[in-house]
């Protein structure tokens, strides 16, 4: 099925919200209705809402039936028609940074995640001293759950989810496993609460299964934070073959697997919301999907396992993909679906992962005074009544590569040599195939004022110190006979 070249339109469940509902409400009546609402901290709705927070990893933003895909997402396809699509939710460009963003309302920068990811032989996690989601939501009486992927440092307990505010976790704490071995690198990677687990499986449905068991035991009169972090459809491209004989039509093996693993992630969520019913549940919950970063277009970006052919997602209409600062890498397919509050249709207002914490806490009743200083706003108006949402956002700031976006208008540097400057105007080009930097360089000296400021405030990276101890202690990636023959050659 082609793809629309106009975003805005073609995933629209319904006429824009924003269009219809937020007529003249103009920039200072939506900032009027955020601190009223951070006031209201405290006198959140009664009875508080349900919040089952979903994570996708690594799926394209074209990648789903509401967005025209070939690919089978009928429980999402629907949860999008009933409730809210969200056309510019960003997140960071990859997994660690955006994960870290969501748990602390705070950008990766403030706190060294800003650049890669955790790798596997990573010995540093998440700052201790940041305060998280599950912590402020717990300290308000929910029951906290990860059913799936954490990815925010293995190294040391202290970084495991159980130390981090959630009551109970279950899945791998690393980046990228083996669906059916839940191993990396040979190592089993697989948990329950702070204990490692061998179980056998497909990693999407154990995650379902949990999930579903954990709603069905759970008292409703309690609010219920559920975070669902699927490893689909993240590489390696495995699934089922249940799943994969859903495909027949596909003869790329790579993309008949990562249209599987989106189908399977799909079917599960559909138990979720079967699960939710059952419990009398469902009408009061919030209910949020998106994925982690948009879909890979770059080999560089594609994980640890090999991916025969053309790498399978898509980002269309976005330019790239997950581990650039484009669109395709940071504006990601998302939904947010609560039938009591949430009207359906689509929700145009600019959404960051760091504005997650804020809204959850006000809905909450949290306080959020042991926060430090959150670059997240609470984003219910934009969500309840179609309100404008935030008029900037910093996509990221890293020693060799900045991007932040004013407006329409968005600034990426990149920094290494040769440098280069490039500006778009998202409005008239949400591809980013034009740079007008040329004819605007007053705007671009000011945006670049903007990111060197950021980036004098910033942590340094965590990631470098593991990449270089990596780099100096790695053995001779050559083979002593490939090396004899080299000397060989000499001669
Ligand atoms: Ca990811």
């Amino acid at each position: 099925m082609p793809h629309s070249s106009n975003p805005e339109t073609k995933d629209a469940a319904g006429p824009s919200r924003r269009t219809v509902l937020a007529g003249g409400a103009g920039f200072a009546a939506a900032i009027a209705g955020l601190s009223l609402l951070a006031r209201q901290a405290h006198a959140a709705p009664q009875p508080r809402p349900h919040v089952v927070y979903i994570l996708a990893d690594d799926l394209g933003f074209a990648d789903v039936g509401f967005r025209g895909s070939d690919i089978h997402t009928p429980h999402l396809d629907r949860l999008a028609a009933e409730g809210a699509t969200l056309s510019q939710l960003y997140t960071q460009p990859l997994c660690t940074p955006t994960r870290a963003a969501l748990m602390t309302g705070r950008y990766p920068l403030r706190y060294g995640l800003q650049t890669g990811v955790i790798p596997s032989g990573g010995d540093y996690g998440l700052a201790t001293d940041e305060y998280l989601l599950p912590q402020a939501l717990q300290q308000a009486g929910y029951k906290t759950a990860l059913v799936g992927k954490w990815h925010l440092g293995h190294a040391d307990r202290k970084y495991w989810p159980r130390q981090r505010g959630f009551d109970f976790f279950y899945g791998p704490l690393v980046g990228e496993i083996d669906h059916f071995k839940h191993e990396a690198h040979g190592v089993t990677d697989w948990y329950r609460d702070n204990d490692l687990l061998v179980e056998d499986g497909y990693d999407t449905e154990l995650f379902g299964a949990e999930a579903v068991r954990r709603i069905g035991t759970h008292d409703p009169s309690t609010p219920l934070f559920l975070y669902l972090a699927f490893t689909a459809p993240h590489t390696p491209y495995q699934a089922p073959q249940r799943y994969l004989d859903l495909y027949p039509r596909i003869e790329d093996p790579s993309r008949r697997a990562y249209a599987a693993m989106i189908t399977a992630m799909d079917e599960q969520i559909g138990k979720v919301i079967e699960a939710l019913e059952a419990r009398g549940m469902r009408e009061d919950t919030l209910l949020i999907f998106h994925s982690d970063n948009g879909g890979t277009r770059s080999r560089m970006f594609v994980g640890e396992g090999a991916v025969s052919g053309e790498l399978p997602p898509s980002n269309a209409p976005l330019r790239d993909g997950k581990g650039t600062l484009y669109e395709g890498g940071t504006r990601v397919v998302g939904l947010a679906n609560w039938p009591k509050r949430i009207p359906a249709g689509q929700v145009d207002a600019v959404i960051h992962v760091v504005d997650m914490l804020p809204t959850l806490g006000a809905l909450a009743g949290a306080d959020l005074s042991r926060s430090k200083a959150l670059d997240g706003n609470n984003v219910l108006p934009a969500l309840l009544e179609g309100q404008d949402g935030r008029t900037g956002l910093v996509y990221n700031i890293e020693p060799t590569q900045g991007a932040v976006r004013r407006g329409s208008w968005k600034l990426i540097w990149h920094a290494v040599l040769p440098p280069k400057i490039e500006l778009f105007d998202l409005a008239a080009d949400p591809g980013e195939t034009r740079d007008v930097s040329a004819a605007h360089p007053e705007l671009v000296a000011e945006l670049q004022t903007e990111v060197v400021k950021l980036a004098q405030s910033m942590a340094p990276p965590l990631f470098y110190g593991t990449a270089l101890k990596a780099t100096l202690s790695a053995p001779l990636a050559t083979p002593s006979a490939a090396l004899y023959d080299l000397g060989s050659q000499d001669d």
